[in-house]
C-alpha cells in the first residue's frame, strides 16, 4: 500500500509530493458511490454536507477555517456546516440529516473511529459519496470514497523519540493528557509514543483523557498534582497543545515552573503552542497540520465528477524545539 504525503508546500500548491511505503493504512475502495446524487444545487454548484467534530481546540478553528475557504461559494460550493460539539450521536445524526437533504457530497471529521458502518452504509445506498478528512474510522474502507489526514501514530512515534533522547537515561516520571477517548488521533498518538520510549527510564505513571480541550488539559493535570505531588511529576505529554496550554496554568498554580520543573511535549503546533515553546513553557511540539481544506474540497470535485481520486491522502508533518519554533513561529498560518 502506498502512502502519499503531502507536504504544507504542496498543500500551497508549489511542490511534489513524496510517496512512502506502509502497512496499516485505510484503504477506502470507493465502490458503488462515484457520483453524487442530485442534491439541492443545481446549475455547477457542488452541495457538501460537512460533520465536523467540534471546536474543541485551537486545532479544530484553523481546520474549520480552512475547510469553509476552500468550500467557498466562488469556489462552486454551497456548503452546509455542522459541529457536533464532540457528541458522536450528534454527529451520526448530522450526517443523516445531510442523506436526507440529498446533498451532493458528504464529509466527515469523525469524533471517534467506531459506530459509522451503518450511516456510511445508508449514505452508500443513496448513491452519496463520503469523503473523510483528519481522523480515521474502523469502518470498512468500501464505505467510504477517500480519506485525506494526519499520520497520528508517525506524530507519536516522533514525541517519543524525542523524549527517549531527552530523558530516556534518567528516571522520569511521566504523565499523559490523552485526546478523546476513541478517538483515532488518541488513540494512534498513544501507541506510537508508548512503543518509542519501551525500554527507557521514562515511567508513565498516569494517562487520562482531557477531550483535547484547555480546560480538559487543566483539570485533568490538577488532579494529577493532586494524586502524586507537583514534585514527583517530572514530565507531561499532552495529545495536543490546547491540552498542554491547560497544564501549564495547573503546573504554575501549583508554584512550578513549567519547561523547567516540569517538561511538556506536545502535539498540534498551533500558534498559541508554539508561542509557548517560544516561552520556554513547552519543550517540544510535534506538528499536525490542520490546513486540509483545499485537499477535501478537490477530492470531493473528483469524486463528484467521476474522476479517480488518490483513496489515501496522508499531509505530511514537521516538529519543532525551542530555536524550531522561533524561526517558523512568524509565518505561521494558523
Ligand atoms: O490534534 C486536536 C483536535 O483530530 C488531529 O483534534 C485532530 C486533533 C487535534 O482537537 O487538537
Amino acid at each position: 500500500m502506498k502512502k502519499r504525503f503531502i507536504s504544507t508546500i504542496a498543500l500551497a500548491g508549489a511542490a511534489a509530493m513524496a510517496l512512502t511505503a506502509c502497512s496499516s493504512d485505510p484503504e477506502p475502495g470507493a465502490s458503488g458511490s462515484a457520483a453524487g446524487g442530485d442534491g439541492g444545487g443545481g446549475g455547477d454548484t457542488i452541495v457538501v454536507g460537512f460533520a465536523q467534530t467540534g471546536s474543541e481546540s485551537g486545532w479544530r478553528s484553523a481546520n474549520t477555517d480552512s475547510m469553509k475557504e476552500a468550500f467557498s461559494e466562488a469556489n462552486g460550493f454551497e456548503l452546509i456546516f455542522n459541529a457536533a460539539d464532540n457528541d458522536t450521536a450528534a454527529q451520526i445524526a448530522a450526517v443523516r440529516d445531510f442523506i436526507n437533504q440529498g446533498v451532493d457530497a458528504i464529509v466527515i471529521a469523525p469524533i471517534v473511529e467506531d459506530g459509522w458502518d451503518d450511516v456510511l452504509q445508508e449514505a452508500a445506498d443513496a448513491g452519496i459519496p463520503v469523503i473523510l478528512e483528519d481522523r480515521t474510522v474502523s469502518a470498512s474502507a468500501d464505505l467510504y470514497n477517500a480519506w485525506i489526514g494526519l499520520d497520528f501514530e508517525a506524530e507519536g512515534t516522533k514525541a517519543g523519540e524525542w523524549a527517549a533522547a531527552e530523558f530516556g537515561d534518567t528516571e522520569t516520571k511521566m504523565v499523559v493528557l490523552e485526546g478523546t477517548t476513541g478517538s483515532a488521533p488518541a488513540n494512534d498518538r498513544a501507541t506510537g509514543f508508548d512503543a518509542a520510549i519501551e525500554g527507557t527510564m521514562i515511567e508513565k505513571v498516569d494517562s487520562q483523557t482531557g477531550d483535547f480541550t484547555r480546560d480538559g488539559g487543566k483539570s485533568v493535570m490538577e488532579g494529577f498534582i493532586q494524586n502524586y505531588g507537583i514534585d514527583n511529576i517530572d514530565l507531561v505529554y499532552a495529545h495536543n497543545d490546547d491540552m498542554a496550554l491547560g497544564a501549564i496554568e495547573a503546573i504554575e498554580a501549583a508554584g512550578a515552573v513549567p519547561g523547567e520543573d516540569v517538561k511538556i511535549i506536545s502535539i498540534d503546533a498551533v500558534h498559541d503552542g508554539m508561542q509557548a515553546l517560544v516561552d520556554g513553557k513547552i519543550n517540544y511540539i510535534v506538528e499536525c497540520n490542520p490546513l486540509l481544506g483545499e485537499l477535501v474540497a478537490a477530492a470531493v470535485t473528483g469524486v463528484v465528477n467521476g474522476d479517480e481520486v488518490e483513496p489515501v491522502q496522508y499531509v505530511e508533518d514537521l516538529a519543532f524545539d525551542q530555536a524550531a519554533a522561533e524561526a517558523a513561529l512568524p509565518d505561521r498560518k494558523y
